[in-house]
This record gives C-alpha cells, sequence and structure tokens, in this order.
C-alpha cells in the first residue's frame, strides 16, 4: 500500500461492448497472481462471466468484481458490462471508482460509442484513463484513434505512450513517454526493456514535447521550463500526472493487446503510481469522514444466500455485528469473480458484500447514526417495454416478490400495472436487458412467463352529435323497474374529455336519479363498439319520464346505457391512437437517418437543435404515434453505432 494513498483502491473497467474488457480483467487478475491461469472469454473459462446468461450470451450481464493485491498494494476491479442497455450498472460501479479505465477498439469511426461514457466521467470528475485494446488487429491506429477520441471528449487526453512497429507494420511495443523506456512485446510474455529504436526517436521527442505541453496547461512552473528550455526532471512529470489525473483535468492514454497480453504491467503500474485511493475519492465526492461509511453500489440477489448488498467502504472498519442503517451487518465477504470468502471485516477503501440489508439500497449511504444521502445517479428512462403474463391468476403474488427482488437489484428495470389496459409491464433499456430480467425472473420465482408487446391505450370518439330516447321497463312479480331518458350527444374538442349535463325541467327526471344517468353512460363510455374507451364527448340529459313506485337508480342506468348502445352507430364513432412527444439525440452526423426513422414512423418532425452541452450531438423532436415507438429504440441503436437514445411522453390523441 503506497504511503500517499492508504486503503484498497478501485478501478471500474468501462467501454463500449465488446471492447476487451472481460479479457483485461482477466490478465490483470493473472498479473497479480489472484488466478492461478489465464483463462479466456472465447472458451468460457475466464473467472469473469461466469454467469451462465454470460457464458451463453458471450458477454458481460453483470459487473464481475475481483479484490486481490497487486505488488504489495490492496484492489478491487469491477469489470462492467458493455451493453448500452446496461450502462447503469456501469455507471454505479464509476461511482465508487477512484479511478475508471474506459476500454475501447483501435477504430477512430467508433469513437463516438465513448461518449456518453466520458461524459458521464467528465460531468463527475471522475479520474480516468484510456485503454485503447486491440492493438494486435492489423490496421490498428494509435494516433487516429487517439485524435477521434479527443473530438468527443470534453477533457484534453494525454498519449503517455507511443507505439513501436515491426518491419510489417504491426504494433510490437511500445515507448513509455514519461521514463522514455522502450519494451517489446511478446504474445502471452512479460515484455522485454529494449533501447529506443533509432528511427523512432523524433517522433518520440515530438510526442512527448506535446505531452509536456498538455500537462503545462495546468502547471505554471512547467510552462517556464519549457518556454526556457529547460528539460523537466522525470519526478516533476510525473507529479503532475498524478495531480492532473485526481482531479480530472486530463485523460492519460495507454494501449495493448488484452487478447495477448501485452500493455498490462504497463497499465497497472500506471494507475499503481497515478491514481488517487479512497480518502481521496471521498473527499471529491464529498461524503461523511467520520465514523463508519459505506456505500451500496450494487445490490444482488443471490439464491439462498439471500440479498447481497456490494458496498465501498469509505471510512473507518464495517464488520460482522455492526449496526448501519438500522440493519445489522452480516456475513462480510470478499470477492474474486464467482468465488468469495468470508471477511469478518473491512477497512477503508476495501470492497466488500454485506449479507441480508433488508432496508437498504443501491446508492445508499450506510452509517451507524441513521441515514444520511449522497448524489447518486438516477436509472435512464425506460425506453422499451414488454407486457408478462402467468398461467393463472393466481400466480401473481408469487411473480410480485420475484418483481420486487428484479428490480431492486436491477433499478433501471420499472415493473408497472399499466393502468390504462390492465397488463403487466417491464420496461427497460432494451430488449437483452428485459429478456435477462425475464430469465431471472422466471428463476427466481420458478413460474412459466409469457410475453407480448404491451397493448397500445386506444381511445374512441365520435364525430356527430344526435338525440336519443330510450325506456326501461320490466314487469316482473313484486316491482316493476321503470326509466325513460332522452339524451343529446354531442363530440368534444381533443382533450376535452367527457362532459355530463342536464336540462330537466319540472322534475320529469327526479333529480335523486339524475346521478344514476351518468353512471350508466360513464359505465358504457368505458368500452366503445371497438372495446377502448370513449372520450371527448358531451352527453346531455334533457328529457325523460319516471313512475312513482318502479323507478329506480338501476332503472335509469339501465336506460341511460339503452340510449347511448342505440344512438352511438348514428355518431360516426372512430379511433383514436395516442401519440408521443419524442426527444431522440444522437451524434450529428447520424441525424439524417434518425429523422428518416422519424418519417417512416408516421412521425411528425418538430426540428432538432445541437443537444445542450453535448458537443457534436444533436436532439431531435417529433411526435409519434406509440404504437410506433414500441422497437424504435432497436432501430435508433442500428443507425448510430448503439448511441443513440430517446425520451418521449405522452402527448395526444389522433385519429388512426
Ligand atoms: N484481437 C483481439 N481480440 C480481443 C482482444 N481483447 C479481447 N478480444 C476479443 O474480443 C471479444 C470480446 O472480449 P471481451 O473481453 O468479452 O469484451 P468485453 O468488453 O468484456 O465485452 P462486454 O462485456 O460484453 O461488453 C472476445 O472474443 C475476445 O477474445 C485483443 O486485444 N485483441
Ligand atoms: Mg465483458
Amino acid at each position: 500500500m503506497s504511503e500517499t494513498n492508504p486503503g484498497a483502491r478501485v478501478a471500474a473497467l468501462v467501454g463500449p461492448y465488446s471492447s476487451g474488457k472481460t479479457t483485461l480483467f482477466e490478465d490483470i487478475l493473472f498479473a497479480a497472481s489472484a488466478i492461478p491461469r489465464r483463462g479466456s472469454v472465447k472458451d468460457g473459462t475466464s473467472l469473469g462471466d461466469a454467469a451462465p446468461e454470460a457464458r451463453a450470451r458471450n458477454m458481460t450481464t453483470e459487473m464481475n468484481i475481483a479484490s486481490f493485491d497487486y505488488l504489495g498494494d490492496p484492489w478491487t476491479v469491477i469489470d462492467c458490462p458493455g451493453s448500452v442497455e446496461l450502462t447503469y450498472d456501469a455507471q454505479c460501479a464509476m461511482m465508487v471508482s477512484d479511478v475508471t479505465v474506459v476500454v475501447c477498439d483501435p477504430k477512430p469511426e467508433r469513437a463516438v460509442t465513448l461518449s456518453p461514457i466520458l461524459r458521464f466521467l467528465d460531468d463527475r470528475d471522475i479520474p480516468h484513463v484510456i485503454y485503447i485494446n486491440k492493438m494486435d488487429h492489423e490496421d490498428a491506429s494509435v494516433r487516429a484513434t487517439f485524435e477521434a477520441i479527443q473530438g468527443v471528449s470534453i477533457r484534453p487526453l494525454l498519449l503517455r505512450e507511443i507505439p513501436i512497429r515491426d518491419d510489417e507494420g504491426h504494433v510490437s511495443g511500445m515507448v513509455d513517454l514519461v521514463s522514455e523506456r522502450a519494451w517489446r512485446w511478446e504474445p502471452h510474455k512479460r515484455s522485454e526493456m529494449i533501447t529506443l529504436p533509432t528511427e523512432l526517436e523524433e517522433a518520440e521527442g515530438e510526442a512527448r514535447s506535446m505531452m509536456l505541453e498538455s500537462l503545462a496547461d495546468f502547471d505554471d512552473d512547467l510552462m517556464m521550463e519549457l518556454l526556457e528550455d529547460v528539460v523537466p526532471s522525470t519526478s516533476e512529470v510525473y507529479e503532475n500526472v498524478v495531480r492532473d489525473l485526481s482531479k480530472d483535468l486530463i485523460v492519460p492514454v495507454f494501449f495493448g493487446s488484452a487478447e495477448n497480453e501485452n500493455g498490462i504491467n504497463r497499465l497497472m503500474k500506471a494507475l499503481r503510481h497515478d491514481a488517487p485511493g479512497p480518502v481521496a475519492t471521498r473527499d471529491r465526492l464529498g461524503l461523511p469522514n467520520s465514523g463508519k461509511v459505506a456505500q451500496v453500489f450494487r445490490t444482488a440477489h443471490a439464491g439462498k444466500a439471500g440479498k447481497l448488498s456490494f458496498v465501498r467502504v469509505w471510512n473507518g472498519e464495517v464488520g460482522d455485528g455492526d449496526v448501519l442503517n438500522g440493519d445489522r451487518v452480516a456475513n462480510v465477504r470478499r470477492h474474486l469473480g464467482p468465488k468469495s470468502d468470508l471477511a469478518g471485516k473491512a477497512s477503508t477503501g476495501a470492497i466488500v458484500s454485506l449479507g441480508r440489508m433488508a432496508d437498504v439500497k443501491t446508492g445508499d449511504l450506510l452509517m451507524e447514526g441513521g441515514k444520511e444521502t449522497a448524489d447518486w445517479p438516477s436509472p435512464p428512462a425506460p425506453m422499451y417495454a414488454l407486457a408478462l403474463h402467468t398461467e393463472h391468476h393466481t400466480d401473481e403474488v408469487r411473480l410480485s416478490a420475484a418483481l420486487a427482488r428484479l428490480t431492486e437489484a436491477n433499478p433501471s428495470i420499472v415493473a408497472e400495472h399499466a393502468q390504462e389496459t390492465g397488463e403487466l409491464t417491464l420496461a427497460g433499456q432494451g430488449a437483452i436487458q428485459l429478456q435477462l430480467g425475464l430469465s431471472a425472473l422466471e428463476a427466481d420465482s420458478g413460474l412459466v412467463l409469457t410475453q407480448t408487446t404491451p397493448s397500445v391505450p386506444y381511445r374512441e370518439t365520435i364525430t356527430a352529435g344526435t338525440t336519443q330516447k330510450a325506456r326501461h321497463k320490466k314487469q316482473s312479480g313484486g316491482h316493476g323497474e321503470f326509466a325513460d331518458v332522452e339524451i343529446e350527444i354531442k363530440p368534444l374538442p381533443r382533450g376535452a374529455g367527457f362532459v355530463f349535463g342536464d336540462r330537466i325541467v319540472g322534475g320529469a327526471v327526479p333529480k335523486q336519479y339524475i346521478p344514476a344517468v351518468e353512471k350508466g353512460v360513464r359505465a358504457f363510455l368505458a368500452k366503445g363498439p371497438n372495446g377502448h374507451p370513449i372520450v371527448d364527448i358531451a352527453v346531455t340529459l334533457t328529457d325523460g319520464g319516471h313512475h312513482n313506485v318502479d323507478s329506480s337508480d338501476m332503472a335509469f342506468q339501465k336506460a341511460a346505457v339503452k340510449a347511448m348502445t342505440e344512438a352511438l352507430p348514428r355518431c360516426k364513432p372512430i379511433k383514436l391512437e395516442p401519440v408521443q412527444k419524442v426527444r431522440l439525440s444522437a451524434p450529428s452526423e447520424f441525424t439524417p437517418k434518425v429523422q428518416r426513422i422519424v418519417t417512416g414512423r408516421r412521425g411528425q418532425l418538430m426540428g432538432f437543435d445541437a443537444k445542450p452541452g453535448w458537443s457534436g450531438w444533436d436532439e431531435i423532436q417529433a411526435l409519434i404515434p406509440q404504437v410506433e415507438m414500441m422497437d424504435i429504440v432497436t432501430e435508433l441503436r442500428s443507425v448510430s453505432l448503439g448511441v443513440g437514445t430517446h425520451v418521449s411522453a405522452f402527448d395526444h390523441l389522433q385519429k388512426v
């Protein structure tokens, strides 16, 4: 543990889908001797992604968390899912990290896929570095990728190393620009230090000057030295990097090949040297610094083991028997991927899970004295939904308990009983997330669930008015039933709803029965000729008749229903569909394609603007029928390298 950084440190691995995070995670664990053998994601032998769903889908479906020692320092690395549908997991991990490693492909055209992550990190001043992976690819270019990423990063990037290429142009090593040392790579071998190739000297000098100039932007002394042509000492350069990284002023850039285990120790040593520790991070986050303080960043439900709350300890020592936020701490566990050990206690900086903390949820700050709140990102708004159905009605109780656990573990999934359609809906970020949710629900509840596209809450209305008389009369045994009504029906403008009135004079319909007429009309309007509620309609009771003995509320309700039933066909009913007001966001280069999606879905473009605070992004406003919104996110992602998003809300009803 370094003296300037007491306490275990945490690095989150984030980045676009399939950029090699879990492979890098495996490499790091192997380099730290935390695992005896290096497994691979491809063969299904990696420590990470051990969950059956992850193996089956060949992707990370939940955070992989491993605590270990690297060169004598305690570390926890959190490998996050890259899927855009599981971003919230990555956000929660970044929140508790001292440093985040953004892993990406060496493809300039894909740099834009980093912008949501970089935006999140920059908005919150979270120290981060970039690791350009897959440098074993033929056409991998550090320079072009670096420049493209700079285009989407608010913070200036700092190229920390440059590649050495062999005769065929493949990257075969690197030069560290601070120490000016060169290393030769070989797949799955320790890098060998070599002398700086003479033909690289010039390029190295230029790259180093660029790095120093970037650092000098934040340090006047260094700036003076550069202006006076004084070569700054290596230690001074290191100090600058450490300081600027911890303040998120600069973003150091490394590269390597996780597949070949190249550039792994370089990255880890840089993190070890440069990354801030838990005390600095706690202060950056403005969290309390006395007593026991921990924070939940992940909640899981692990079958028999019950609820697990993964926490980072921000202050003091947290151990079995402590009472935090009213819950007694038990089963403090330290994790290495799917394995875990009882640890009993955990000190500042550590990441552990706590068992069965009934009343705490992701984002909560845990303290002895009760509850304090901390800033925590809200889950992204749902963009995709499905309706869930159980085999039997009686299964719903069991399902609702499982749903509560699912949404507790996945705050970006929302389960709702849609009032209008009566359906149980599951809404989230996309089809993959919800399929994962569905599998978890089935495993948890033991129920077989079926899914459908959620129903659209259509409406009906009328386009013509009329008047109608109706009599309800029945003579049975004792009391008869009698009610006579005359109603006037008129269409109302969109959004007006239902208006009921009466123009009864002389007690033709006694006052006490008028509400029964309204009740009958309302009952009828709940389900129009096409099965949907009728809206934007005025019904006025204009006349009627009654019988002293046989009239009743029920009789007037029935008469009202009869009048409505007979009148409605003459009112020329039509079907109405809900239209959503939608804001779609995507990098500007994709704006024309996004606009085509809107028009292709019967949408009306209302205009577009630069997305506030997102350089290079547009926000497109549109009105789109709700039925067309069901799977729009899939198409939106397919034209925007996966990063397009939308938010929508009901706007109005329109004729189908
Ligand atoms: N050529 C090459 N392939 C790599 C490298 N690193 C990872 N891969 C491959 O890329 C694929 C995805 O690797 P993962 O490590 O699962 O990527 P990930 O970023 O964890 O993916 P998600 O968690 O699903 O976002 C696998 O087939 C890896 O073998 C690399 O350095 N070079
Ligand atoms: Mg992964």
